[in-house]
Parts: structure tokens; C-alpha cells; sequence
């Protein structure tokens, strides 16, 4: 092994004179079971194999090759006391940290009693809530990020409960690992995590298994000069330590080095260790199409169980016969395990829909419910929105804020003579003032990074309320929001969840937005199972719904519309401290029995312009504004339209594939014969929002659109 970084006490593993052992700091006994987890992981591997070619199992990775560092690793660890955030080839790792044989066949077969999914995910996404084992996709590289924010919750809650005077939740000294391939450190992912890593000096270990493939890719096409602990030098304050994967002894040198760094609150640690892929990617990949049969060869040599069986007979630390009787006993243990599963109960159908949301907090129930008590002047939406942040942070101390610009000033000792900026639209200023820096900060400039980040605190109990600056620049953070955030329920089978609100500024209608300043999209969320979409168009409803948001136990994207922010027309007296409005329940703006307008955001108040202009031909329209579009008001809507007999459904966002379009079908589907015309549909075009306001106004939806919808359905 070899490291950089600051030296730390314990010894890098030169031989010495009493290290006659292959693994000097083991003791026989310890040895001997990181023998057993060895080849307790490979057999494992084998016979899921066999399941799989029996049709018993349906899929199957292996992590052939990689049982040393990851036995290494799980030693190196506490279980329940630190945390992993493993990947799917960490079944040597999983096993030593205390997933047994028998839950991982479970796993295999699939069956309901699967405790990491309950026959959800594939094989080898193991998580044990217990063992802070947190659940894993099959996305590579978004753990790195959840990692990074559990760490760093962790350090947080430290300081939050000190200055609150309660029981920190974290232990001071905890480690969590973040487990990875070579080909995984290209995702951005990887790399922006290391960025918080080490900005904030978490006490984090990445572990990369470089087994020198990505599927068919070698490193070398994939990291420039094929060695990724070489780019990572330079990163302040990152202990780094190269190991052989493939060499117990090495390892563990390795693994001790940087969990004893990152233990010491050092910083922290990287562990790049070289491992060999003896098997295939997976069953469903052959390496023989793209690897020369001299390089597997040659990796098969170096098979770290065979290398530390020699070892032990070599050095004495077990005989033969003491090492068939221990292979024995496994695969005992193994043939008990495969019957069980093969016994174990499948998953069943109509269970299918559980757990995509919370089974024991509902906002859409009576008990968000809570009237609005108004009091006091008039005040703008982002004014609501502020005091409702302020009120529910009051309240619960485990809210933390970040995003971009969203702290008063990073540099806390500046709020001397500064203002603080507190968002671009000032929408937590004050915060940071007020609840300090453990609780409102900055991030840096990566959208992945804050809902990825969210997500690791959350699992441990932090409510990160999040802020993306402008919905247009949320696209990096959609494999978070849509593969983490809104399945992590789902895929653990409700054992970890991850309540947050990620705050959205959307929208135009600003004259010089532009392209990328006014953009919707908000049906591509309402396609995210999991995930809870809120849409307010008014002041009093922003506090109400944002207070819902927080305090329910789903994660909320929370749509602020930026040109609603000051507008004169939707301010609202503050709604008091409790008032919750419930999701899932519309809002008659307007009655009129001709025709119903369905709509929501900026375009309520342009409805509500149209209705009063077409009163003054006869015709009234009633306007009904959704408040949440995930869930909407199904039952609003089709009262509504039962009442009228004609609908228009009006949407900001372009009109191919809006929000407006899933309405509409479901309408003309199971409310046809309650119609008296088409189903109209008012939306954007499909074209971007340019700058000049000729352009801006020539693509958004405007009055006069709705206004001509209403005639037109009112004529038919
Ligand atoms: C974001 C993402 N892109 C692509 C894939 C498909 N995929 C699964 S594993 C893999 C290769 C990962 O290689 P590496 O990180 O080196 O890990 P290894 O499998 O070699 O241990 C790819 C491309 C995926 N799961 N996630
Ligand atoms: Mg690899």
C-alpha cells in the first residue's frame, strides 16, 4: 500500500520481525474469518449463479475478484455505528458488515421476504436498515453524493443539537463509506461529491474498486492515464492510500489507514485499490467478446481467495484439512440458505403500489387540513414563503436550507456590515441571520450535488428544504429527483425514505427571461412515482402548501412561480403559523356554470381575466386552480366539469405533453359522456421563450388564448 496525505499514527504495514501472519494486525482468529467471508462471498456468487441458470434467480452480478478490500472494508467498519453506501458488487462487504447469506438468497429468488426490497430490486442491492446499510440503485455514481450528505448530516446534527441542548443522533467519531468502480469515477457525480468531501472536511472513506473494466470499457478509455487516484492528488485535505484489492493484507493496511484518518476527524480519505473481475460485468455480459484470453488469464492469478488460502498454508495459520472443514461448513450454511429461499413466498400483485408514498403520513388528509388564521398587512408570495421557512425552521430544528446563493453571506462574519443576498429572489433572506450556518448555506454550483446531498441527511432524519435557482437549470439534478429521491422508498420496500422540499423558482411571463429563465416542465415530474409536485398561486396558499410540504413525509418538488413572487393581485394576510392546506384539493377561484377552467400558477389569475371578460358577453366561467399537480383533485375536476359540461384545461408549459394533455384524456376517458364539446386545451408552444416580449409574449399562453378557448367551447 502507499498513501498521501498527512501521516496518522498507525502503521502503514511493513513487514516486521512479529508479522509472520499474512495480515500483521490480525489475529489468527480474525484471519480465519476474513477467510470465511471470502469464500462465503465467492460461493455465494457461485451458487446464485446456479440459481440463475436453474431459472430460480434472475439476474446475477458477481464480486468475484473483489472479496480482500471488501473484506478489508467491512472490518474496518462498525457496523450500525458507521455507514455504507455500497454498490451492487459489494456482497463480500455486505456480508462482513452483517447481511447473512440467507437475506441475500432471499434477494436472488426475489421473494417478498427479501429484506432488503421485498423482491423489488435486482440481486446485489442489499441495505439493512439496522446495519446503516442505506439501499442502493442500480444508477452508478449517485451514491456518492447521498454518502457525502450523510456525512455531512451527521456533522451537522452534532452542532445543531449542541447549540439546542438536545442528543445528538450522530456519533462523533462515525465513518461512512462510499463504495464505487473505476468506470463510475467519470460520472460527474463522483467528482462533485469529492468537491463537498473535502470543502467541508466530512468524514467520509471512497472506497474505488478498480477492477480496470467498465463493462467492455478499460480504464484507460475512461480516465486519462487509466489511474484515477493520480487526478485526485490534488484535492486538499484527501488522504489518499493505493492498495492491492486483491491482497488481504494490503487492504486492510490500506482501509485502516483511511478509516483511522477519517475517524480522527481528519478529513476525508480515498482508497483506490486494484481488484481483478474474474467473472463477466454480469451473467448477461461475456467478456470473451472484448477481453484477449492472456489478460483473463492473468487476472485469474491473482483470485484473492485462492492467494490468501495459500497464504494461510503457507505461513501455518491453518492446515488443509482445517481449511476443507471451514469450506465445508460453508457450504453447508449455503444449501440450508438456497432451500429456504427456494421455499420463501413470492411477492404479492396487489402489493405492487406499496410504499411508492409514505403509508403513515397522508397530505392529502384531513389533518393537513388546517384553517388559515390571517392576520396582518397584505404581503407578496416570497414575503409568505420567507416567514413560513422562518416559522417552520422555529419550529423544527432539524430543517436545514442550502442551495446556491441562498445563505445571507458564506462568510458569516461579513453580516456585520452586509445585508446578506438570501436567495437571487431573496426568498430566504434572513435565514442564515437568524438560524446560523449549521442550519442555511451555501452549496456549490452543482444541482445534483444539493438534491443528492438532501438525500443523505435525510435518510438520518435531517428535513433538508432545498433550493434549485431556476427550474430551467434543474436537469442535472434529475437522476437524483427521479432514480434516488422519489424511489428510495419504493426500492427499500418502505425501510428508508427521504422526506425533503426541493423549493423550485418556474416560469416566465418576465419580459427578458429568456430561453433560460422561463422555462416550465412541471408534467415530466408528475411522471416521477414518489415524488409530490405543489404549485401555488397565491400568497396565503404558499405558506399553506409549503407547510404541508414540510411537514408531510414524502419529497415535495415545490414549484414557486418567479413571476408570482411580487405581483400585487395574489398577496394575502400571513395564515398563521399552523395553517396546512392539504394536497390533492383544487381551489374554486371563480364559479360560472358555462364552462370550467382547470389550471394552475400564473396562468389563475389569467384565467380569471378571461372569465371576466367573457362575463361581460354572457358567459360565465368558473375558474378551478389545482394547487398540486402530484395529486391533483381528480374529484374537483370532474365535479366541475359534471356541473359545466365543457372544460378548458390552461397550463404555462408547451402544449404537447403538458400536464394539460394527461387531464384531458382522462376527461374525454371517464367524464365523456358528461360533455357537451371537445376537451379545449390552452398551453404554450412548442417553442422556447425568447427574450424580446414580442417573443416572450408570442409563445406563452396570454389572456386573450383563454379568452378564445372559452368561446370557442362555449359555441360548440
Ligand atoms: C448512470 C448509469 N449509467 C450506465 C449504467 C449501466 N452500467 C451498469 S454497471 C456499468 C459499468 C460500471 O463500471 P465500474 O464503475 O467500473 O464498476 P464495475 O462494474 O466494474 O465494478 C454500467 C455502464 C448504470 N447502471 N448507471
Ligand atoms: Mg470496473
Amino acid at each position: 500500500m502507499s498513501v498521501k496525505g498527512s501521516a496518522t499514527s498507525r502503521s502503514t504495514g511493513s513487514t516486521t520481525a512479529s508479522s509472520r501472519r499474512p495480515v500483521p494486525g490480525l489475529s489468527r482468529t480474525e484471519l480465519l474469518h476474513a477467510y470465511r467471508m471470502m469464500q462465503l462471498s465467492r460461493r455465494l456468487d457461485d451458487k446464485e449463479i446456479q440459481l440463475k441458470n436453474q431459472s430460480a434467480a434472475y439476474f446475477q452480478i458477481s464480486g468475484a475478484g473483489h472479496e480482500a478490500i471488501q473484506v478489508a472494508a467491512g472490518l474496518s467498519l462498525r457496523a450500525g455505528h458507521d455507514w455504507v453506501f455500497p454498490y451492487y458488487r459489494d456482497r463480500a462487504l455486505c456480508l462482513t458488515v452483517g447481511i447473512t447469506p440467507a437475506e441475500m438468497l432471499l434477494g436472488s429468488v426475489g421473494s417478498a421476504d427479501d429484506p432488503s426490497s421485498g423482491g423489488r430490486q435486482m440481486p446485489s442491492h442489499w441495505s439493512d436498515r439496522r446495519l446503516h446499510i442505506v439501499s442502493p440503485s442500480s444508477a452508478t455514481g449517485t451514491q456518492c453524493l447521498h454518502g457525502v450528505g450523510c456525512a455531512e448530516g451527521g456533522v451537522l446534527d452534532r452542532a445543531i443539537a449542541a447549540k439546542g441542548g438536545r442528543e445528538p443522533s450522530a456519533h462523533s467519531d462515525e465513518v461512512v463509506l462510499v463504495s464505487l468502480g473505476d468506470g463510475t469515477t467519470s460520472e460527474g457525480e463522483f467528482w462533485e461529491s469529492l468537491n463537498s468531501a473535502c470543502t467541508r472536511r466530512l468524514p467520509v472513506v471512497f472506497l474505488i474498486q478498480d477492477n480496470g473494466y467498465a463493462i467492455s470499457v478499460p480504464v484507460d478509455a475512461q480516465t486519462p492515464g487509466g489511474d484515477i487516484s493520480k487526478l485526485v492528488e490534488s484535492f486538499p485535505g484527501l488522504r489518499l492510500a493505493r492498495a492491492d484489492g486483491t491482497d488481504l493484507s494490503d487492504s486492510w493496511n490500506a482501509m485502516q489507514d483511511a478509516v483511522g484518518y477519517v475517524r480522527a476527524r481528519r478529513g476525508p480519505a480515498l482508497v483506490h485499490a486494484r481488484t481483478v473481475r474474474l467473472y463477466s460485468h454480469s451473467l448477461s455480459d461475456d467478456d470473451r467478446a472484448y477481453r484477449p484470453q492472456a489478460e483473463r488469464d492473468e487476472d485469474a492469478r491473482r483470485d484473492p481467495v485462492a492467494h490468501l488460502r495459500a497464504q494461510c498454508l503457507a505461513e501455518g495459520v491453518a492446515t488443509e484439512s482445517e481449511l476443507d472443514t471451514l469450506e465445508a461448513e460453508i457450504d453447508k450454511e449455503l444449501a440450508e440458505a438456497v432451500d429456504r429461499a427456494l421455499a420463501a413466498p413470492p411477492p404479492i400483485a396487489e402489493t405492487v403500489a406499496r410504499y411508492v408514498y409514505s403509508p403513515d403520513v397522508d397530505p392529502t388528509s384531513e389533518a393537513f387540513d388546517v384553517a388559515p388564521q390571517p392576520s396582518g398587512a397584505l404581503q407578496t408570495m416570497v414575503a409568505s414563503i420567507n416567514r413560513t421557512l422562518r416559522d417552520e425552521m422555529t419550529r423544527n430544528s432539524r430543517i436545514v436550507i442550502f442551495g446556491e446563493d441562498v445563505a445571507d453571506a458564506s462568510h458569516a462574519a461579513s453580516l456585520a456590515e452586509v445585508d446578506g443576498k438570501g436567495g437571487v429572489f431573496k426568498v430566504t433572506h434572513g435565514l442564515q441571520r437568524t438560524f446560523g450556518v449549521d442550519r442555511v448555506f451555501n452549496s456549490p454550483l452543482a444541482e445534483a450535488n444539493i438534491v443528492g446531498r438532501a438525500l443523505g441527511m435525510a435518510i438520518r432524519g435531517l428535513k433538508p428544504v432545498v433550493e434549485i435557482q431556476f427550474f430551467d437549470y434543474i436537469w442535472p439534478a434529475v437522476m437524483q429527483l427521479r432514480s434516488e429521491i422519489s424511489m428510495l422508498r419504493y426500492r427499500s420496500n418502505n425501510t428508508y425514505s427521504c422526506p425533503m422540499v426541493v423549493r423550485v423558482p418556474i416560469g416566465g411571463y418576465l419580459r427578458g427571461g429568456a430561453i433560460y429563465h422561463s422555462q416550465s416542465g412541471e408534467s415530466i415530474f408528475a411522471h416521477f412515482p414518489g415524488l409530490r409536485i405543489a404549485y401555488p398561486s397565491n400568497a396565503a396558499d404558499a405558506s399553506g402548501l409549503l407547510r404541508t410540504a414540510i411537514r408531510c413525509d414524502d419529497p415535495v418538488l415545490f414549484l414557486e412561480h418567479k413571476h408570482l413572487y411580487r405581483q400585487t393581485y395574489n398577496k394575502g394576510a400571513y395564515p398563521g403559523t399552523d395553517h396546512m392546506v392539504p394536497f390533492g384539493r383544487s381551489a374554486l377561484r371563480r364559479p360560472g356554470d358555462d364552462v370550467v377552467i382547470v389550471t394552475w400558477g400564473a396562468l389563475v389569475q389569467r384565467s380569471l381575466v378571461a372569465a371576466q371578460q367573457a362575463a361581460k358577453a354572457g358567459v360565465e366561467a368558473s375558474v378551478l386552480d389545482l394547487r398540486t399537480i402530484a395529486p391533483y383533485d381528480w374529484e374537483g375536476i370532474a365535479a366541475a366539469v359534471t356541473r359545466t359540461s365543457r372544460v378548458i384545461v390552461a397550463h404555462e408549459d408547451q402544449l404537447t405533453c403538458g400536464f394539460g394533455a394527461e387531464l384531458a384524456a382522462r376527461i374525454a376517458d371517464e367524464l365523456f359522456g358528461q360533455l357537451d364539446a371537445p376537451v379545449k386545451r390552452v398551453g404554450a408552444l412548442d417553442c422556447p421563450v425568447g427574450y424580446h416580449p414580442v417573443l416572450e409574449e408570442a409563445t406563452l399562453p396570454q389572456t386573450a388564448d383563454i379568452l378564445r378557448a372559452v368561446q370557442d367551447v362555449t359555441s360548440y
